[in-house]
């Protein structure tokens, strides 16, 4: 133990099995990419389904340096070991009409639960819906998600909000995945001097403006960063050139580390990079190769970032060397 009590939390793609990540007792979670796994009820399991882009499909894998223990409340299945929890809560929006609903129901849970429990600081939330960009201006679907976010948090009186991720999957339809990462210790919320702050963006990008942070310093001194993309001020960069888009997204990341005095992504920084067009796959791979150490590891997944001009948005971690 160190850090107040935390155990060591470590966040590794792996090749192995989920049989054999899920067997280990310090198993915090399992993140599968793409098909849907099927045969196993285990609450640490989840199946993120965004297909992988890259040749190898490895898996997430969280552990803690503690036992851990699992349970079921409702709609929410949860992991807790060693002053960290893992969250997920999976949802039909046909149960509750649409999205906006049971974004605010998934915010509703979430907070619920969080503030009953010991690890009760939400620190990092990944949101995952399809047709994400589907819905003419205010009507569309990422916009009703925030809506029903913000309500959510609103009602719990949230004003600092978790790092997050929210993108598009081609998945099932109507499947709204929320998986978080909460501690017994606070975080700290960091922001990004060349970004507006999501929750402060103007009306244009929709009527509730976006509950993130940037990237949250977790209590063992590793940043969780969030989706991150070719976004400058509150305006998106470089319409149309997936190339350039990238290198923006990577100068917002650099400009991260800079404000949280962490160097350059290594080894230890495990990076997802959701593409929206597989054709770009090629371009995306130069820009990761020009801008990133060859031994970062990385996944490249399909997914639709929340506007639609957006092609490309990285998120990850950046734990100690
Ligand atoms: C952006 O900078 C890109 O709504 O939770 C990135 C990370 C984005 C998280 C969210 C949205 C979210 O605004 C989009």
């Amino acid at each position: 133990m160190s850090d107040a009590g935390l155990s060591a939390l470590r966040v590794e793609y792996r090749a192995d099995s989920t049989a054999t990540l899920l067997d280990r007792p310090d198993t915090l979670a399992v993140l599968g990419f793409g098909a849907t796994e099927t045969g196993d009820t285990d609450p640490r399991h989840l199946c993120v389904p965004l297909r992988p882009l890259s040749s190898k499909a490895p898996r997430e894998h969280w552990t803690v340096g503690a036992e851990v223990a699992t349970g079921r409340d409702g709609d929410l299945r949860w992991a807790a070991g060693g002053g960290w929890r893992f969250i997920a809560i999976e949802l039909d929006e046909a149960r509750f009409g649409g999205i906006e609903a049971a974004s605010e129901h998934a915010y509703t849970l979430l907070p619920a639960h969080v503030a009953a429990c010991p690890e009760r600081h939400l620190q990092r939330v990944w949101n995952y819906l399809d047709a994400i960009n589907a819905g003419e201006g205010d009507q569309e679907r990422y916009r009703l998600f925030c809506n029903g976010r913000a309500r959510g948090l609103v009602a719990r009186g949230i004003n600092h909000y978790p790092a997050a991720t929210a993108i598009g999957h081609h998945g099932p339809r109507g499947l709204l995945q929320v998986y978080a990462l909460c501690a017994t210790q606070p975080g700290h919320a960091l922001e990004n001097p060349r970004q507006v702050s999501a929750w402060q963006y103007p009306r244009q990008y929709g009527p509730t403006a976006p509950s993130f942070a940037r990237a949250m310093r977790l209590p063992n001194a590793a940043l969780a960063i969030s989706g991150t993309a070719a976004v400058t001020g509150h305006a998106s960069r470089h319409h149309d050139d997936v190339a350039a888009q990238a290198d923006e997204a990577f100068t917002n990341l650099a400009s991260l580390l800079e404000r949280a005095q962490l160097p350059a992504f290594d080894v230890h920084s495990p990076l997802k990079v959701y593409v929206r067009n597989a054709d770009d796959v090629p371009a995306v791979e130069a820009a990761l190769a020009r801008r990133l150490h060859a031994a970062v590891p990385r996944v490249l997944l399909q997914g639709d970032v929340c506007r639609s001009e957006l092609l490309v948005e990285i998120d990850g971690w950046r734990f100690a060397s």
